[in-house]
């Protein structure tokens, strides 16, 4: 999928940056985007998107520095500029894409208000879909980080296409602080969307036998509101490295008796299995938003790896297993082959019905300050049609 992205705030900034470099190490070309801040050094310190698709906004305002976990200040400095956003989108080109995707922290200031305004604009101009992918803060980041969100998401929910969630504090380990935890966090959420962002580009390494088109990718995010992911992975064959000469005995026995479905790959039995149990995996393992995943109304399996791998037989029967644990009928899938010694399961379930970690931002959030309740007719999402959070604009 040719995706265009846009890093809004410090932590959208880095995430696309990583995006972006992923993209060009692996040569597939789906990628490209801007990053947009009111901060100059967090815009500054990034390291691979060119100078010139870094934009700064809200200069004559905040000079530069920031808006400080202001997110209505974020909403209107980019509504004021938006048109230079538009053009900096326009210049590096957005005629192919097959759809946006506007990544932002929606604890902060200026992705958090910033997203939902650029959403608006996004599908004022373009036909192709707008996602967000939103960054949830951890609880213990404070307050005002969950109002923030809470706000910002119930804003977004109205304006993107689809919105997936990855939540802080499901991913960060124990006494492991937010901050030391960012870089191995943006590199689960740069390695689980990066397979599922650039699946059905061709690739240069054969081909698949039911590869996953864009349009099934769109397909299954036609129904808006929250959608999250769960991955795993698999080594292709099991080479274990062997500490003792025992193991090492046991290991060539092992290895004579093997040779013969070794040197075809698994026997056609054995790589369905795989494939099933790693999708089973994949969406009972933690999930970029943990939540209740049979509320989810759609579902997409995408089974990367080398094309030998690949089992149809495997993939027909997870998909199977993914229907009946879900609300939906809907569960799109395919693979997407690669050359590498993995195999990887994305599995992405799309509008879901119930988060606990949603109420609870919800919750927090409604508590911190006391809005008036105002119906919204467009709602996408029955989750936020009790709460008395007021989305930072209609
Ligand atoms: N996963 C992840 N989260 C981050 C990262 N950096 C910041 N966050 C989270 O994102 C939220 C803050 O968003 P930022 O992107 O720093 O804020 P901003 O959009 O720059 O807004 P202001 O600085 O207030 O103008 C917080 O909840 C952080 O926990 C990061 O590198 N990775
Ligand atoms: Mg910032």
């Amino acid at each position: 999928m040719k995706i265009f992205f846009i890093g809004f705030g410090q932590a959208g900034g880095k995430i696309v940056d990583m995006f972006l470099s992923q993209d060009k190490r692996l040569g597939t070309q789906s990628f490209r985007g801007i990053v947009v801040n009111t901060a100059r050094t967090d815009l500054m310190g990034l390291k691979t998107i060119p100078m010139r698709n870094r934009v700064l906004i809200g200069q004559t305002v905040v000079k530069g520095h920031g808006v400080g976990t202001d997110n209505a200040a974020g909403a209107r400095i980019t509504l004021d500029e938006v048109d230079g956003i538009m053009s900096a989108i326009d210049r590096v080109g957005a005629h192919d894409v097959d759809a946006f995707m506007i990544v932002a922290g929606l604890g902060g200031g200026t992705g958090s208000g910033g997203t939902p305004v650029l959403a608006r604009e996004l599908k004022k101009i373009y036909q192709e879909p707008v996602y967000v992918l939103g960054i949830l803060p951890a609880p213990e980041e404070g307050r005002l980080y969950s109002y923030n969100a809470a706000r910002s998401l119930k804003t977004i929910i109205n304006e993107a296409d689809n919105t997936f969630l990855f939540d802080n504090s499901a991913w960060k380990n124990e006494g492991e602080s937010v901050k030391t935890a960012f870089q191995r966090l943006n590199d689960e959420i740069v390695r689980r969307f990066g397979i599922l962002f650039r699946a059905g580009e061709p690739g240069k390494f054969g081909v698949g036998e039911m590869v996953v088109d864009s349009s099934e990718i769109i397909n299954t995010l036609r129904g808006g509101g929250i959608t999250t992911v769960g991955y795993a992975i698999s080594s292709v064959s099991s080479k274990k490295k062997q500490t003792n000469v025992g193991a090492f005995i046991t290991t060539i026995k092992d290895t004579i008796i093997r040779k013969d479905r070794e040197d075809e790959g698994l026997m056609g039995e054995d790589r369905t299995a795989k494939v099933i149990s790693l999708v089973r995996r994949a969406m009972l393992g933690r999930l970029t938003l943990p939540c209740d995943f049979s509320t989810a109304e759609r579902a997409l399996v995408l089974v990367a790896g080398p094309p030998n791998e690949l089992d149809r037989k495997g993939i027909e029967k997870a998909k199977s297993w993914v229907e009946e644990n879900i609300a939906g009928v809907e569960v799109r899938g395919g693979d997407y082959p690669v050359n590498s010694e993995h195999i990887a399961v994305v599995v992405v379930l799309a509008s879901i019905g119930n988060a606990p970690r949603i109420r609870e931002l919800l919750e927090i959030a409604t508590e911190t300050k006391d809005d008036v309740y105002k119906p919204d007719r467009r709602k996408k999402s029955t989750m936020f049609e009790q709460e008395s959070i007021e989305p930072l604009f209609e």
